[in-house]
């Protein structure tokens, strides 16, 4: 079967990419689906592989009708291959190469940069399936148990679309990366994944929806770049990863927000006039807005980090090259060849931070950056919108983008959430005020009570406004008393 924008299921991988016809590839892929397997029992959801979840399925690549939905066992989800259809005449669109047709095959010369590229998005997928494997069995309701297991399943589909590009088009050198996409593991000591925040632990609901807010946020910016792509083939699968990223946006920012209401509420119902008057909130069971700040303030910087240094002639390379865009490049007007352009860029200046020009090249880090600071504080707002019609006095705020970085211009400082940079006797001091403690994380701990009666939530969450696929309020969303 041909390239086509409905799946072929004939084959043991449902696909859109002729599989069935390309015998070396789909053997290639059907000796790695084993080790897959394994690794989805070993290292992905702790439990429910045998429980059915009502689970949407990717049928067809066709923007209006591609989703299906129904009860399945996640081993036996249908993880398939799918990439966007083919735009006719495509063209490379920025750097040197710009106006030629775009590559359907590996450029030689740009082989090892890409191969680089393609194992990094990769490596994060799996690894974000092992960072929430045990989050099952806490879950505040089979409708985000549910949710869960979705982005559990797209994100196994994810490390599937990058390891198609592999087989098909890196050979040997292909096939050993997707060996060892397997192989590393989230906080592994001695094979750990490639990306920091991709080995930091997701120890409870709260931090899974602050993850799916600000990390997928990551992923969404770098999908979007990488779509951006003169190598069709990359290209095309990033712009259909991104109609599945958009629900785990979902899941986090519905999830942060549910939250926040039902904080709210219970402040309210209370009659409690200090939102920050931690220990009277907590007494009633919900998480209080100081430590949610905190949670965002942890997330949000070390998802700055996936971002790399704010000047980095990687990144100008795999611009000029062709190879991985900017955020909607194509609506950007100017050359798209950036030879001379500049672009202000946060540097420390005699210790404190100012905006310095720099070559618009080099900054192409910095650049995306902005564009996801900017993406980010459009959900803080709606949070905030939240709060406000609660009529709670609190505000919630995205931090600096120099608080709490390990990587780029920022990691050898440490700074304050409002960007000052400050002693290490201070931070060590200050420290506890700002990023979650371990006396938060006991107590987020302690709410982490399961609650998996149909239609019904943990007390300190709020229900959605709809259901899933519009389902009813008490649809059984995971059937978790039949196997
Ligand atoms: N941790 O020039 P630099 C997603 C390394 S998320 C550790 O500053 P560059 C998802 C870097 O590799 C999206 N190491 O940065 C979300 C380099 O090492 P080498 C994932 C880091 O290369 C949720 C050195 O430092 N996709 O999809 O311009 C759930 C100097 O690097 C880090 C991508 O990231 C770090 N944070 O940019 C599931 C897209 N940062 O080469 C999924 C592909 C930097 O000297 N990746 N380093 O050994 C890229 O475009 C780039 O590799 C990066 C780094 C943006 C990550």
């Amino acid at each position: 079967m041909p390239e086509t924008n409905n799946v072929d299921y004939s084959t043991k991988i449902p696909n859109n990419v002729g599989l069935s016809d390309d015998q070396r590839v789909l053997k290639a892929l059907e000796q790695w689906h084993p080790g897959y397997i394994d690794w989805w029992m070993s290292r992905g959801p702790e439990g429910f592989q045998t429980t059915q979840v009502y689970l949407r399925t990717a049928v067809s690549i066709d923007p209006k009708g591609w989703a299906k939905f129904d009860y399945v066992r996640m081993p036996e989800y249908r993880w398939g291959i799918l990439l966007a259809p083919r735009q006719e005449d495509r063209r490379v669109n920025f750097g040197t190469h710009k106006g030629e047709q775009a590559w359907q095959e590996v450029p030689g010369e740009y082989r090892a940069m890409l191969r680089r590229l393609i194992v990094v998005q990769g490596d994060t997928e799996p690894a974000s399936v092992e960072q929430q494997r045990h989050l099952g069995k806490t879950a505040p309701s089979l409708y985000d148990m549910r949710n869960l297991f979705q982005v559990n399943v797209e994100e196994g589909r994810h490390l599937w679309a990058m390891v198609y590009l592999l087989h098909k088009y890196f050979g040997k050198d292909g096939r050993e990366e997707a060996e060892e996409l397997l192989a590393r593991q989230s906080g592994d000591a001695d094979k750990p994944r490639m990306l920091g925040a991709f080995n930091e632990a997701t120890p409870d609901w709260l931090s899974f929806f602050m993850f799916t807010y600000f990390t997928d946020r990551d992923g969404k910016m770098q999908l979007e770049s990488l779509a951006q792509s003169g190598f069709d083939p990359l290209s095309r699968t990033c712009r259909f990863m991104l109609t599945e990223e958009a629900h785990h946006m979902f899941v986090g920012e519905t999830g942060v927000g549910r939250t926040i209401e039902r904080t709210c509420e219970a402040i309210k119902a209370a009659g409690i006039e200090d939102p920050t008057d931690i220990a009277a909130v907590r007494r009633l069971g919900v998480i209080d807005l100081p430590t949610l700040q905190k949670k965002a303030n942890l997330h949000f910087a070390l998802s700055l980090d996936l971002f790399g240094s704010e000047m980095s002639t990687n990144a100008a390379n795999y611009y000029s090259s062709g190879l991985k865009g900017r955020f909607q490049e194509t609506r950007i007007e100017d050359d798209h060849r950036l030879t001379s352009a500049s672009y202000p860029v946060s540097k420390l200046v005699d210790g404190k931070v100012k905006l310095v020009d720099e070559p618009a090249l080099t900054a192409i880090n910095m650049r995306l950056r902005d564009d996801y600071v900017a993406d980010c504080a459009k959900g803080v707002e709606r949070w905030n919108k939240v709060i406000e019609k609660a009529g709670v006095n609190f505000r919630l705020k995205l931090p600096h983008v120099a608080f709490h970085r390990q990587i780029g211009e920022f990691a050898s400082v440490k700074a304050s959430p409002e960007g000052d940079v400050v002693s290490h006797t201070e931070w060590a001091q200050m420290k506890d005020q700002w990023l979650p403690s371990k006396a938060d994380g006991d107590f987020i701990e302690s709410l982490m009570q399961p609650c998996w009666e149909r239609g019904k939530f943990a007390p300190w969450i709020s229900a959605p406004k709809i259901g899933i696929d519009n389902k009813p309020g008490d649809f059984e969303y995971v059937k978790i008393h039949q196997a």
